[in-house]
């Protein structure tokens, strides 16, 4: 298979010329935000650092991490290095509690984005020639409008679709003979399912690759959107804080984990409990850095996602390090009786399972002073018409491995085909009613 790079020259780059190209970077970085944001310099100050102490890429743990508090704190435009006449654009995103996060473009933003999204794309090996079918949302979040000038920078064709309407969806894939999908997995299956619904067979389908992110997905929902839909399936990383999708993008040779674009994203994995630097290869939280952006730069911005880092030369010839796939947030982790419980992990299981389908929801409440958590589980089609016994041996079978792969119990509860609500853009896997 022959690699497709959009940039090869930095994309292959030995670490030496990138790690200066990083370095300078980081200082100008550094020298601008201590000019033109308080909340940073104020930071800084507080902890005795100042610009010209940045003198290797190792000082950059001399400052202080950034935390999604710091930017609702400064809500909505606090954190913007520039007026707001150099502002072309702002995202914003929800996330589950309190204000949303807001994030500013410039023209020159922009344009970079674009380039790293088009960057992403070949990555996936799109070309000019490809039909690209963008189901990610359009509006305030980033998938949308990201993807879209990331796709029309490579020269690519096109569909701005959105989420939704997902039979309408199909019928275009069908008649433009979409190539490339880009959405959420959990959408990516509401598409599969709909398919099958309608009668089409994806095999009569032109769709050979999709690029999926926005939320976690375990390697066995890999193989199932892979499956269902005919294509090879690769993970999209990114967050609105650090500048939306193609932060890090699988390479199709692999599909072990996520090239990060170093050239304009420095990360780090830390232990989210003390905040100390872990080694290459350790499990712990992601921090980005960004290097490039205009109008909001962050400095040391705690993801929440867990990941860690590997820095061995990929087989697609890229140097740039690449990122495990996020398989949870340092806070959707459940605890359960005082068990760790990610949801990704009960996806796993499932997953695993012949009988039920990859539709599940996790409902946590407290029972007394018990919690007590349910998986809400679909059964496919051809076994809910199976007898009772079966679906009683399907429902112990799931609660054993469940208690055994992470160690708590659980009620398991088969429910209808299609009765769990369908996602057009990231799928509500947990409800933790203990919080209401
Ligand atoms: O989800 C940006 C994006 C759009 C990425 C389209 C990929 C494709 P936010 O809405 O700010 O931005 O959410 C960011 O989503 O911190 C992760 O927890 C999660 N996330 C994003 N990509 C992945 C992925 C967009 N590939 C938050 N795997 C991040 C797991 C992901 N989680």
């Amino acid at each position: 298979m022959s690699v497709i790079y959009w940039e090869e020259e930095i994309e292959t780059l030995p670490r030496q010329g990138l790690e200066s190209i990083q370095l300078k970077r980081l200082q100008h970085l550094v020298s601008r935000v201590y000019e033109t944001v308080k909340p940073y310099r104020k930071k800084m100050v507080d902890v005795g650092v100042l610009p010209k102490d940045i003198k290797t890429l190792n000082d950059l743990q001399k400052l202080p991490f950034t935390l999604k508090e710091d930017l609702r704190d400064n809500y909505p435009f606090g954190m913007f290095t520039l007026p707001l006449e150099d502002i072309v654009r702002v995202h914003a995103s929800s996330g589950t509690t309190g204000k949303s996060t807001v994030v500013g473009y410039t023209k020159k933003d922009i344009d970079t984005w674009a380039n790293l999204m088009a960057r992403a794309l070949a990555c996936a090996g799109a070309t000019r020639g490809d039909m690209v079918h963008n189901a990610y949302g359009y509006g305030l979040f980033t998938g949308g409008l990201g993807a879209h000038y990331g796709a029309e920078k490579l020269g690519a064709t096109v569909i701005p679709v959105s989420g939704g309407n997902t039979k309408r969806q199909i019928t275009i894939m069908r008649d433009f003979k979409s190539t490339v999908l880009l959405s959420t997995p959990s959408y990516a299956l509401n598409l599969a399912e709909t398919m099958e619904q309608m009668g089409i067979d994806p095999q009569t389908l032109s769709l050979r690759v999709g690029i999926f992110g926005a939320e976690p997905w375990s390697e066995n929902m890999r193989e199932e959107v892979e499956r269902k839909l005919n294509l090879k399936a690769v993970d999209i990383y990114g967050l609105s804080e650090v500048i939306g999708p193609g932060v890090s993008m699988e390479c199709l040779q692999t599909t072990k984990g996520m090239h990060i674009f170093e050239d304009h994203f420095l990360p780090e994995i830390i232990d989210p409990e003390t905040g100390k630097a872990l080694q290459p290869g350790e499990r712990g939280e992601l921090v980005f850095t960004t290097l490039t952006k205009e109008a909001f730069p962050v400095i040391r911005y705690r993801t929440k996602d867990i990941s860690s880092l590997y820095y061995d030369v990929c087989e697609c010839g890229r140097t740039l390090v690449r990122m495990e796939k996020v398989t949870g947030r340092t806070d959707d982790m459940l605890i359960i009786r005082g068990v760790n419980v990610f949801p990704s992990q009960v996806e796993h299981v499932l997953m695993g399972v012949e009988g039920v389908e990859p539709h599940y929801q996790i409902v946590v409440e407290r029972e007394g002073s018990m919690d007590v958590m349910s998986v809400e589980v679909e059964v496919s089609d051809s076994s809910f018409s199976d007898e009772i016994k079966y679906l009683e041996q399907l429902t112990k079978r799931i609660t054993r491995d469940i208690k055994d792969i992470l160690g708590v119990t659980c009620n398991v509860k088969l429910v209808n085909p299609r009765s769990i609500q369908r996602s057009e853009g990231k799928a509500q896997r947990v409800i933790d009613k203990r919080k209401f």
